[in-house]
């Protein structure tokens, strides 16, 4: 311990992760998010016990900092002097942070269209060189793999095995914070590394004896983004969840075997289905997530709806933070009408009598 409450990653799961005497630690804190109970989804679904996994409190305000702090770090101890990636926004920023911390040129591969404003500035602020493609996420990815074939130049995508090491971190933490792994893991799924990842988590710390189960894995992509459920892959992949508009994942057929080893599923939610979860998640529970998380919520609310069994102990991972997006809250949410500065039109507009 570094004598930080905030250790990061590295530090406190240093057994669990391939990190040696050479590996730096470039920790900016990530990691060790809450696990909150969700008492107003329990009610209305009638699960025993809902938990929400908040990635969003995450440094750069989503999970892929417990990857990038891992990939960034194995990188520099093997010489690389560049990191580079294609993003959707959200790995950007994630990179973007480890390279100003460790001061490796970054670059980030971003559609010109699509991406949450936040998460571009995020990428800029912290210095990254970030260039807009006229193509999806998925061409990005094509291009980065190739320019990464060039010495010194890390690709810090979740095609990096690394990446993954830090991302199963977050399952270390579910199951230290319940005591054991829980029924089911609800998550979103895109490039489907995260899944992947947190199957791999959850059999490391079962083989560790730290959990005397495996949850069953339910991912959830967006129906107009879903080619692990088509069995096709898209080339125009559509949804509101911008985040997971991705036609071709990287981590495809280890997204199905996790799914398969735990008798799971990976099912579409339209994107009226995520629209109306995100809205609830904020409006019942008080947790502002972007779009793309709240697909793991949309996942539970129609499972239950559609009268499926649920375990009694399940944990939604909430992915990201919904502040990168104000546009889509806004968007969603009703619109106030301006009114006159006095107290009576102010109060007229609450809906408060007249005192
Ligand atoms: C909030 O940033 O792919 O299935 O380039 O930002 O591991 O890809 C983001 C993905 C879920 C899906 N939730 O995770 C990127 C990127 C949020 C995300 C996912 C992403 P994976």
């Amino acid at each position: 311990m570094n004598g930080s409450p905030r250790p990061g990653v590295i530090e406190r799961y240093r057994d669990f992760l391939p990190i040696g005497e050479a590996t730096p630690n470039l920790t900016i804190g990530e990691g060790d998010t809450p696990l909150v109970r969700a008492a107003s989804l329990e009610h209305r679904l009638g699960v025993a016990e809902v938990w929400l996994k908040l990635e969003g409190c995450n440094p750069t305000g989503s999970f892929k900092d417990r990857g990038m702090a891992v990939a960034t770090a194995k990188a520099i101890e093997e010489g690389a002097h560049s990191f580079i990636c294609a993003s959707t926004g959200n790995t950007a920023a994630s990179a973007a942070a480890f390279g100003a911390r460790s001061g490796t040129p970054t670059g980030v591969i971003i559609p010109a269209r699509g991406v949450a404003l936040g998460k571009v500035a995020q990428a800029l602020i912290y210095g990254a060189r970030v260039i807009p493609i006229q193509g999806s996420f998925d061409d990005g990815l094509t291009v980065v793999r190739e320019l990464a074939s060039r010495p010194g130049v890390a690709l810090v995508n979740s095609v990096n095995p690394y990446r993954l090491e830090g991302q199963q971190t977050a399952a270390f933490e579910v199951v230290d914070t319940l005591g054991d792994a829980p029924d089911e893991l609800y998550i979103p799924v895109g490039n489907a590394g995260n899944i992947t990842a947190y199957w791999q988590g959850f059999r490391a710390y079962q083989n560790a004896g730290r959990a005397s189960e495996l949850p069953v894995m339910r991912g959830f992509q967006a129906a107009g983004a879903a080619p692990i459920v088509t069995g096709e892959s898209l080339a125009n992949p559509e949804t509101v969840a911008s985040a997971i508009q991705i036609g071709n994942p990287a981590n495809w057929e280890r997204a199905v075997q996790a799914r398969d080893e735990s008798d799971g599923t990976i099912e579409a939610v339209s994107d009226e289905e995520i629209v109306e979860a995100y809205q609830m998640l904020a409006a019942d529970e008080g947790i502002f997530v972007e779009l793309a998380s709240a697909a793991s919520v949309a996942g539970l609310l129609r499972r239950a709806r559609g009268g499926e069994v649920i375990g009694g102990r399940v944990v939604c991972v909430l992915t990201g933070t919904g502040l990168k997006d104000p546009g889509a809250a806004v968007r969603y949410a009703p619109k106030p009408a301006e009114v006159e500065a006095n107290i009576d039109a102010v109060a007229s507009a609450l809906g408060w009598n007249a005192g």
